[in-house]
């Protein structure tokens, strides 16, 4: 079976990272619709060695489109998704819009894939850092109860967009020729600098991004109780998250690291870069391209006999968005869609 697919978003740094995978990958594509804001349409992309034309989105632009990945923000997605769910598309959403609406499944394939046959049209697609977190706390979690995690992220410019990673490129440059820095997408100099994730700070203190992180892990482990607290931190990095965790268990099931590292190695979608002798551990700039989650620097917490740290590196534009979309929509087409 080959399906109509459309990517909403296709320009940004998701939407081509997608183009790539569903090519990459041979998801079986019977054709593909290219939709982006007025500003982008009418450029061309590549695909299978052909040059498809960027299409602007309308409310039309679903028809006979069976899966719909979005990548163009929350208020695209509230405003066009629903048309491509009545359309008869699965839609499988990268923006916030949706990921805490109990009517839409949650899902990081290698995690949570049973919900995703609970749909009614939407699947949402987990903020970055939070896939990323979730991607070494999963197979932690099959050793003992989590009770507490408390993480600090370094995370790319990616996460802000493509020209969020031109911008850092540039800085960079501007600095070393000793030229004035002028921040545009972001409101501080990200050059050498590191700054608060720039989303908004509610009145608890805490910023959207660190909530996503608390709210959105609750949802897809099915765990209400789990206690998450979050300190995200926008670095000079290019395209890979880094996370700082500390993991805690109900009391005295704490896991050897042993048993952590065999479960880490056994978990798809995971490799485990944990060499104490050769000082080497998860690095962005290894975790860059690479499908997988780097997770290392294991080691008992000397501050508390139930808890473990660890440090992991994640290619954001892979598995913390594109990748996991195509994951789910991969998923759904061999085993979900019987369920129909
Ligand atoms: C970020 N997770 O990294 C957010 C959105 N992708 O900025």
């Amino acid at each position: 079976k080959t399906y109509h697919v459309a990517i909403v978003g296709a320009t940004g740094a998701v939407g081509t990272e997608l183009l790539r995978l569903l090519e990459v990958r041979e998801f079986p594509v019977a054709s593909l619709r290219l939709l982006a804001s007025e500003r982008s349409a009418g450029r061309t992309l590549p695909f299978r060695g052909q040059s498809l034309v960027v299409e602007r989105l309308d409310a039309n632009a679903f028809e006979n489109v069976d899966i719909a990945f979005f990548s163009a923000g929350a208020s695209r997605s509230r405003d066009f998704a629903p048309l491509a769910v009545r359309s008869g598309a699965l839609v499988i959403d990268n923006s916030s819009a949706f990921r805490m609406d109990p009517a839409v499944p949650l899902v990081v394939p290698e995690i949570n894939p049973e919900d995703i046959c609970l749909h009614k049209g939407i699947i949402a697609n987990p903020n970055c850092s939070t896939i990323i977190l979730l991607m070494a706390l999963a197979p932690l979690r099959k050793l003992a109860p989590i009770r507490r995690v408390v993480v600090s992220t370094y995370q790319a410019a990616s996460g802000a967009g493509a020209q969020a990673m031109a911008e850092l490129i540039e800085q960079t440059g501007d600095v070393l020729r000793e030229k004035p820095i002028v921040p545009r997408v972001f409101p501080y100099p990200i050059a050498f600098n590191l700054f608060c994730h720039n989303t908004k700070i509610d009145e608890t203190g805490y910023n959207e991004e660190e909530r996503k992180m608390i709210f959105e892990s609750r949802k897809i482990l099915h765990d209400p109780h789990l206690k998450v607290t979050a300190t995200c931190v926008r670095v000079p990095v290019v395209r890979a998250h880094s996370e700082s965790v500390n993991v805690e268990f109900a009391p005295g099931t704490r896991p050897s690291l042993e048993e952590a590292r065999k479960a880490l190695e056994a978990f798809p979608g995971v490799a485990l870069v944990d060499n104490r002798e050769a000082n080497h551990f998860p690095m962005p700039i290894e975790a860059s391209g690479r499908d997988e989650v780097l997770v290392g620097r294991l080691r008992y917490d000397l501050s508390n006999e139930n808890a473990i740290d660890l440090f992991v590196s994640g290619d954001q534009i892979l598995k913390g968005a594109a990748l996991n979309a195509l994951q789910i929509a991969e998923w759904w087409i061999k085993e979900g869609s019987q369920h129909a």
